[in-house]
C-alpha cells in the first residue's frame, strides 16, 4: 500500500481552506493509502502562542480530523511532539539545507514583507523541520494546498542531495496538489489566501463558526459588478473563489456546469447556494465534533497513533544517523 503523509499546524482554529485544500483529501485517500496525519505543534510555536489557546487548538484539531471523517482504525493520527525524532531529524535537515534555499521560501518572505517584527529563527528554518516530518515516514505522496508545494519541493531537493552524499537514504516524495480548491481565497479580499491569521475575521470561515456567522460571511463575500457567475480568476476573483468552494463541496462540479446552473440568476442566488453547501458541511462536522468531545476517543487516537509513528520514525532516524557517521554503537 502506498503511503501518504500530511499535517496541519493549528496556529488558530481550522478553516474551510484547510478542509478543502487538505483535510478532505486525507479522508478521501484513507481507504486506498496508508495515511499519516499529524498535528504540527512544533510548527505552531514558530509564531507566538497563548499556551491555553494553543492547548485548546491542538485538541480541537484532533477532534476536527475525526469529525471530518478521518478514521483512526485506518489512518495514523498523532501529535508531532509525541515523536521526538521529528525535532532530531529536523536539526539534521537544517544542517543540510542551504540558507539560499530558505531565503527563497515565500511563506517567510511574505511575513517579512508585511513588516512583522521579531520573526523567530524557527519560522525561518521551518521548511527544514517540515522536510524531516515528511522523510521520517518515507511517504510516496504529500497532499498539500498550493502554498505548501514549495516546501515539499525543498524537501525533495535536500533529500536528493543527502542521497548523493550518503547513499540511498530517503524515498523521494511527490507533492499532491488538487486541481480544484488548492488555494481558497479570503472572502473579504480575494487577492489573499484564506488564513487562520486573518486579522479581520470576515474573510475566513472557521469549521467551528456558528452557522449564522458562516452564512453571513458568505453572503457578504466580495464579488464584482459584472453580475454573471463565470469562472475567471483574473477579472472575477471573488466569484471564481466562491465557485471553487461550491465545486469542492459538490463533488467537484465542473465550473461550466456551475455557470449553467446560475445562468441568468443574480449573485444573491449563487451566494445562497454556496452558503447552503458550507452550512451543510459545518453542521455535519460540528455535530460529530460535539459527540467526540466526551467520548475519550481523542486520547486513545493520539496514544495509538504516536506508538505506530514512533516505531517507524525511530528506525528511520537511526538509519540516517548511522549513514552520516553520527553513531558509535
Ligand atoms: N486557503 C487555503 N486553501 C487551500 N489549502 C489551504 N491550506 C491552508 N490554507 C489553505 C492547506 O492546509 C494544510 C495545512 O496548512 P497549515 O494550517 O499547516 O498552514 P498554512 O498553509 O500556513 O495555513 P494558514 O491558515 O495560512 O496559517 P497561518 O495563518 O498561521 O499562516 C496545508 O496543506 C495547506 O496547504
Amino acid at each position: 500500500m502506498k503511503r501518504m503523509l500530511s499535517g496541519i499546524k493549528p496556529t488558530g482554529q481550522l478553516h474551510l481552506g484547510n478542509y478543502i485544500g487538505a483535510l478532505r483529501h486525507f479522508v478521501e485517500y484513507q481507504d486506498e493509502y496508508d495515511v499519516f496525519a499529524f498535528i504540527a505543534n512544533l510548527h505552531c510555536i514558530t509564531v507566538p502562542q497563548d499556551p491555553k489557546e494553543l492547548k485548546k487548538n491542538l485538541r480541537d484539531c484532533v477532534a476536527l480530523y475525526l469529525a471530518c471523517g478521518l478514521d483512526p482504525e485506518k489512518a495514523t493520527i498523532f501529535l508531532q511532539t509525541d515523536v521526538k525524532e521529528h525535532a532530531q531529524l529536523g536539526y539534521i535537515m537544517n544542517c543540510h539545507t542551504y540558507m539560499g534555499e530558505l531565503n527563497r521560501m515565500t511563506q517567510f518572505k511574505d511575513k517579512q514583507s508585511k513588516g512583522e517584527k521579531n520573526l523567530s529563527g524557527g519560522l525561518y528554518t521551518y521548511p527544514a523541520l517540515m522536510a524531516a516530518d515528511i522523510l521520517l515516514y518515507s511517504p510516496d505522496y504529500v497532499p498539500v494546498g498550493e502554498d505548501q508545494k514549495q516546501h515539499v519541493e525543498l524537501t525533495r531537493d535536500v533529500a536528493i542531495r543527502m542521497n548523493h552524499r550518503y547513499g540511498d537514504l530517503f524515498k523521494i516524495p511527490e507533492p499532491l496538489v488538487a486541481k480544484v480548491g488548492a488555494r481558497i481565497m479570503s472572502l473579504s479580499d480575494p487577492s489573499k489566501k484564506m488564513s487562520k491569521s486573518d486579522a479581520t475575521n470576515k474573510g475566513c470561515i472557521y469549521l467551528l463558526d456558528d452557522l449564522k456567522t458562516a452564512r453571513k460571511k458568505v453572503m457578504s463575500a466580495v464579488t464584482d459588478n459584472l453580475a454573471h457567475v463565470h469562472y475567471d480568476p483574473e477579472n472575477q476573483p471573488g466569484v471564481s473563489n466562491l465557485m471553487q468552494i461550491y465545486s469542492s463541496l459538490n463533488h467537484e462540479k465542473p465550473f461550466a456546469d456551475i455557470e449553467k446552473e446560475f445562468d441568468g440568476k443574480g449573485y444573491g442566488d449563487f451566494k445562497k447556494a454556496v452558503a447552503d453547501s458550507v452550512c451543510a458541511l459545518l453542521e455535519e462536522i460540528q455535530r460529530k465534533y460535539n459527540e467526540i468531545q466526551t467520548s475519550g476517543i481523542i486520547e486513545k487516537t493520539l496514544t495509538d497513533g504516536a506508538a505506530k509513528a514512533r516505531a517507524i520514525a525511530e528506525k528511520e532516524l537511526d538509519k540516517v544517523q548511522e549513514a552520516i557517521g553520527m553513531e558509535i554503537i
